[in-house]
């Protein structure tokens, strides 16, 4: 027989060999000295006259000389056992060894966590702080400012009102800002109109930023020198802002994060707050529709709803009271509407002209990319606007194969795998030609992914 199938034969006979005796353990072998104990492998020497049995046991390997005892003193039974199922002439004398490599793994796989934690590299989805830390710096702070990303949607004012609610409520000093107004649809929100676009005078002990992942999406801020800055983020993002801070990626919305801070804070959810929530998870959900709609994000919604929010409400303010020069601003961007000829990708674009021409400006066109990405085959929407002369805002969404927050990785953006955004300069047809380049990468990219 060549050597190769002896091995295989070999081999096999090994691995039956594992099977009844972790069958026969399974049963029971009626020795107390045998508790839990896995047969990790079992290895034969070519002659079949000998048979090493490694094992390990979940009780670690304090236990091993224990369960060695014993199954030294039954190897006798198992021999014959054996012996009657598997028809072989010569079962093999057993030598059993306690397996550390299992016991080693498992030391590996943490000093390799502790120096990811350290790091701050791994995997961006990965959740980072905790709603106990935030809760605890919010609990310790005095005099608060609060604020989110520039041009806010939903998710940032709901989230910057939600949390002026809870530090108002813990008698806390707090001053809730943004540079940049709050969206038409958003100003029905309670206090929405004490959003300062100016942060006025400190000294802040706390400055919290949320909805944000890089300071400079932030509006100006005071000396962080002598304050403690805190994040709370769901952004696909491996360095988390703050000095103290919540990052989960699988959040569906700031308004989720705050309500996951409530255990422990002094307060529980008032109808502003929920009004807040409610809100938050709506818009960043797109009215409970995207991939982050969770059973959690439900629940929370639900709880509002519970405390009075009426759905039909915010849906009125949110969605259904735009003013006349949205639509007519809507209808120049639509009538740039560009498919490309794989159809897998369509653009739209938004000119400072346009703006001039309806007397609109930026906060409108919230919304206007997914029209795009609702066309049947359209794989990732973009959306280009003039933000200077030679310089445009480019905005991703994706229908879900394509993580959007890579491509705008390449050019200094970032984002969520489904919606993301950066800034290029040049002139329309350079800064198009980069971003369908980059575009049609990743469609390839996830084609033969998806061969494989
Ligand atoms: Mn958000």
């Amino acid at each position: 027989m060549p050597a190769e199938m002896a091995g295989i034969r070999l081999r096999r006979l090994a691995e039956q060999i594992q099977m009844e005796i972790s069958d026969l353990l399974l049963r029971g072998l009626k020795d107390p000295r045998i508790g839990f104990v896995t047969i990790t492998d079992v290895e034969l020497s070519p002659d079949l006259s000998r048979a090493w049995v490694y094992f390990s046991t979940p009780e670690g390997p304090e236990k091993q000389e224990q369960l060695l005892e014993g199954l030294r003193s039954a190897s006798g039974f198992i021999r014959k056992v054996l012996g009657k199922r598997l028809h072989i002439k010569q079962i093999p004398e057993f030598e059993f060894k306690y397996d550390h490599s299992l016991d080693r793994g498992d030391r590996i796989e943490r000093i390799l966590a502790d120096v990811r934690e350290k790091e701050g590299w791994d995997d961006p989805g990965r959740t980072r702080g905790s709603a106990e830390e935030v809760a605890r710096a919010l609990r310790e702070g005095k005099r608060f400012l609060v604020t989110s990303h520039r041009n806010p949607d939903g998710d940032a004012v709901a989230a910057v009102l939600g949390l002026g609610n809870i530090l108002r409520r813990m008698d806390r000093e707090v001053v809730l800002y943004n540079p940049d107004p709050v969206p038409h649809n958003f100003r029905f929100l309670p206090r929405s109109d004490e959003i300062l676009t100016e942060y006025g005078t400190g000294p802040f002990d706390t400055i919290v930023v949320m909805d944000c992942s890089e300071l400079d999406r932030a509006g100006p801020l005071p000396e962080l020198a002598g304050s403690r800055l805190v994040g709370i983020d769901h952004h696909l993002t491996t360095s988390p802002l703050g000095d103290v801070y919540y990052l989960d990626p699988r959040a569906s919305s700031i308004g989720e994060m705050l309500h996951r801070m409530l255990p422990h804070l002094p307060l529980e959810m008032d109808i502003e707050l929920a009004t807040c929530i409610y809100t938050s998870i709506l818009s960043d959900t797109g009215s409970f529709r995207y991939s982050n709609t969770t059973p959690e994000a439900l629940h929370v919604a639900a709880e509002a709803v519970g405390l009075g929010v009426s759905p039909w409400d915010v849906s009125l303010q949110v969605y259904e009271s735009q003013p006349v020069e949205r639509v007519r601003l809507l209808a120049r961007v639509l009538d740039t509407l560009e498919i490309d000829a794989s159809g897998r990708y369509g653009s739209i674009l938004v000119t400072q002209e346009m703006f001039e021409q309806t007397g609109t400006s930026l906060e409108l066109i919230d919304g206007f990319i997914n029209v795009p990405r609702g066309i049947r085959g359209i794989e990732v929407a973009i959306q280009f606007r003039q933000d200077g002369a030679e310089r445009y805002k480019v905005s991703f969404r994706s229908r879900g194969i394509v993580n959007v927050a890579e491509i705008a990785e390449q050019f200094g953006g970032g984002g969520h795998a489904n919606a993301s955004g950066c800034s290029l300069d040049g002139s329309l047809e350079e800064v198009q030609e980069r971003i369908y380049g980059a575009v049609e990468k990743a469609l390839r990219a996830c084609d033969s992914s998806q061969e494989r």
